[in-house]
């Protein structure tokens, strides 16, 4: 399998934690969206990664697909989301609730990023703003110890610690040392395990100052 993408998108850096996790083999093409625009709009029309090319040459887009085609490969009780019923819904919910920050992230610091001074939407950064923080909150409170779900490793830990990575790297004043004591917890569990390690980003995976 071919993943495609750089380990500075928390959406690529999910699906290759759990690649590693699973110990399924893949190689990587850490291709940018920005300066690799034609490769990858060539394999994915909205130029967007990751995008996981399977051994037969069927190609996958989107993290949530990637990943439950993943975990269908892993089986019943490896797999990291739930197969059936309230924990399911529980974990898929957490995620949901994790990759809409990480929209908001990615959403904020573009906004920030790639207008020219001057053009930025006070009113959109305010409001991206207030909904990155609430929805942090709402994590900060429904996380357990030493897992988001106490003591069972799921996907939702996948898809938090890599947010949370992303978060830190992206606009750190939305998660100081002194907030979040319980994220912070999971961050730092998620860090130290192997297939976050194995997942970390290259000094050449950046994004350009200008579109
Ligand atoms: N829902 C998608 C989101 C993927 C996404 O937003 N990827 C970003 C990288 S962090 C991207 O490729 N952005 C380029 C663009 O949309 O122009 C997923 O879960 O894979």
């Amino acid at each position: 399998m071919i993943l495609i993408g750089q380990y500075d998108s928390p959406f690529v850096r999910r699906v290759a934690v759990t690649l590693h996790h699973y110990h399924m083999p893949f190689t990587r093409k850490p291709l940018s969206v920005f300066g690799d625009k034609k490769e990858v709009q060539a394999i994915n029309p909205l130029c967007r990664v990751p995008i996981l090319i399977l051994e037969d040459g069927e190609t996958l887009i989107d993290s949530n697909a990637i990943i439950d085609h993943l975990d269908h490969v892993a089986g019943g009780a490896r797999a990291l989301t739930p197969q059936h019923g309230a924990e399911r819904r529980k974990v898929l919910q957490a995620c949901a609730l994790s990759t809409g920050i990480s929209d908001k992230v990615v959403g904020l610091f573009f906004e920030r990023q790639f207008h020219e001074s001057g053009h930025v939407s006070k009113n959109l950064d305010a409001r991206m703003a207030s909904q990155i923080k609430a929805a942090l909150e709402k994590l900060e409170h429904d996380c357990g110890n030493p897992w988001f779900f106490d003591n069972k490793m799921s996907q939702a830990d996948i898809t938090i610690g890599c947010m949370l990575s992303h978060l830190k790297l992206r606009l750190p004043e939305f998660f100081p040392a002194d907030k979040y004591p319980k994220l912070h917890a999971l961050s730092r569990h998620c860090e130290m395990r192997e297939e976050f390690d194995a997942a970390r980003i290259g000094a050449n995976e950046t994004v350009p100052k200008k579109l």
